[in-house]
């Protein structure tokens, strides 16, 4: 566990290249240590000011020319007295600082120490600091946006204030058992229920958003599923702008899985192209067929592409019997400029069937890139986004949240059966440790630790 005694230094920008590099210090120390290699006399330094200066090893000789930013107690991310060293970013000059700042006091920072002193020093909760690791992962718009909402409070106040409510029951009901003899209740039951089923509902509400959380945080698996000479590397190549995948008119082109990611509407569509699937006797194609069922296994959506000039309604229902039958699919007519009548009269057919409406593309029209990704995003993540006001994205939070219900159910069992009152109060505390388990109220060192490591050094 760390000593927050400790003055702690890190480089806060990884190993990226670029035109500078910040080091950060964090302790009571800071500034002290600094001067030792600094130039200029930041003794009356005010917080949040930046000092232009030389830092010096410890023999006198200029390392770099470095922009320093003074952080007082109370006023920094730590909370702590902080000090920030951007200099160019050569990793030369980055370890030479933090060998002189090692050797003048401070220790190296252990992963995400710099968060965890927030979060020991009351800056934020622990979900608000997990949100940091988030925010600094983040790959796209919505997964952005989510951990910074995550970051400014999110769930975290309403999580609080339940719990609050909770605890302040539970010490009633535990205040009747020291009146075991005279049977009086503190606790109104008919409110106490009440409670319990809001929380269990608000509980359920954000356990529920999980899936659409983790699509936002890693991504939406798609696979373009179909049989040899469909047009699904056509239709990748086509999202992607570019020749990623072979095309031809030899059935069979492509024989490994293809993934590539794009982005739409905020999201991040991991699509994968597969090798096309019908009975084959060559081993390799066997093999390629074989990954196609696993990444149609993996997908959040898979996209069943058939030929509309040659396609026969037998060969899409053996399909959809042999592989497609236990995923989330849709169905897509490709090569639609080869349509003539009597293809639309088939797939309107087939529309019928299915209960769907089936979309042409065709390589020839631009507009129906935009067209299949407005499908992609509607059938995975548009009609879920406007049911979830708040959106959980942390396993971990999930797993809390799921024991916290499981409590919740058995308080609630409980109540509406008269348990005593001990047993009620069990079940209300549990679910009090699950939730203050999300926000830190409650935490461990391990728990601290398992969080906190995950985390880069210098975060
Ligand atoms: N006219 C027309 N031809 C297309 C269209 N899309 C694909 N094709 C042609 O169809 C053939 C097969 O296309 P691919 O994209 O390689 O098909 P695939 O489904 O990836 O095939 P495999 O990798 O063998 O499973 C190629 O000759 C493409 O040029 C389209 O919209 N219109
Ligand atoms: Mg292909």
């Amino acid at each position: 566990m760390t000593n927050s005694k400790d003055t702690i230094c890190a480089i806060a920008t990884g190993n990226a290249i670029g035109a500078i590099a910040i080091i950060r210090l964090s302790g009571p120390n800071s500034i002290a240590i600094l001067q030792k290699s600094f130039s200029k006399d930041l003794s009356k330094a005010e917080s949040h000011t930046l000092h232009f200066g030389l830092f010096k090893n410890e023999e006198g000789k200029i390392i770099d020319e470095v922009l320093v930013s003074v952080f007082h107690e109370g006023k920094s991310f730590t909370s702590e007295q902080s000090i920030e060293i951007s200099c160019h970013s050569s990793n030369y000059i980055q370890q030479k600082i933090i060998e002189s700042l090692l050797r003048n006091g401070c220790r190296m920072a252990d992963a995400g120490e710099f968060t965890m002193r927030a979060y020991l020093n009351g800056q934020m909760d622990l979900s608000q600091a997990e949100a940091v690791a988030d925010l600094i992962a983040s790959q796209s718009q919505l997964a952005h946006e989510m951990a910074l909402k995550q970051l400014r409070g999110g769930f975290s106040n309403e999580l609080k204030e339940l719990r609050e409510k909770l605890i302040h029951f539970a010490s009633l009901v535990e205040l009747e058992l020291d009146f075991a003899e005279e049977d009086v209740e503190f606790a109104d039951r008919k409110e106490l229920l009440n409670l319990v089923s809001e929380v269990k509902a608000y509980v359920r509400k954000l356990s529920q958003s999980f899936s659409l959380g983790n699509a936002i945080k890693n991504g939406v698996p798609v696979a373009f599923v179909g049989r040899p000479n469909a047009g699904k590397s056509t239709v990748l190549n086509a999202l992607l702008n570019e020749e990623r995948a072979i095309v031809s008119d030899i059935p069979g082109t492509t024989r490994d899985t293809i993934e590539e990611n794009i982005h739409h509407n905020g999201i991040n569509f991991r699509l994968m192209d597969t090798a096309g699937i019908h009975s084959s006797e060559d081993t390799i194609e066997k093999q390629g067929i074989a990954r196609s069922m696993q990444k149609i296994e993996e997908a959040t959506l898979v996209v069943y592409l058939f030929d509309c000039s040659t396609f026969t309604e037998e060969q899409i229902e053996e399909d959809e019997l042999n592989f497609l039958k236990s995923s989330n699919y849709i169905l897509v007519a490709t090569k639609g400029d080869l349509a003539i009548d009597e293809t639309l009269k088939n797939v309107a057919k087939l529309s019928e069937k299915e209960g769907q409406e089936i979309p042409f593309l065709s390589i020839k029209e631009e507009a129906h890139k935009s067209q299949l990704l407005d499908i992609l995003y509607d059938k995975t993540i548009g009609k879920e986004i406007e049911q979830h006001s708040v959106i959980v994205s942390n396993a971990r939070h999930v797993d809390k949240l799921n024991k916290a219900e499981e409590s919740l159910d058995k308080a609630k069992y409980g109540l509406e059966s008269n348990m005593s009152a001990d047993l009620v109060a069990m079940d209300i505390r549990q679910a009090m440790y699950q939730i203050g388990q999300i926000t830190g109220d409650i935490s461990t060192d391990d728990l601290l630790g398992n969080i906190f490591a995950k985390f880069c050094i210098g975060k």
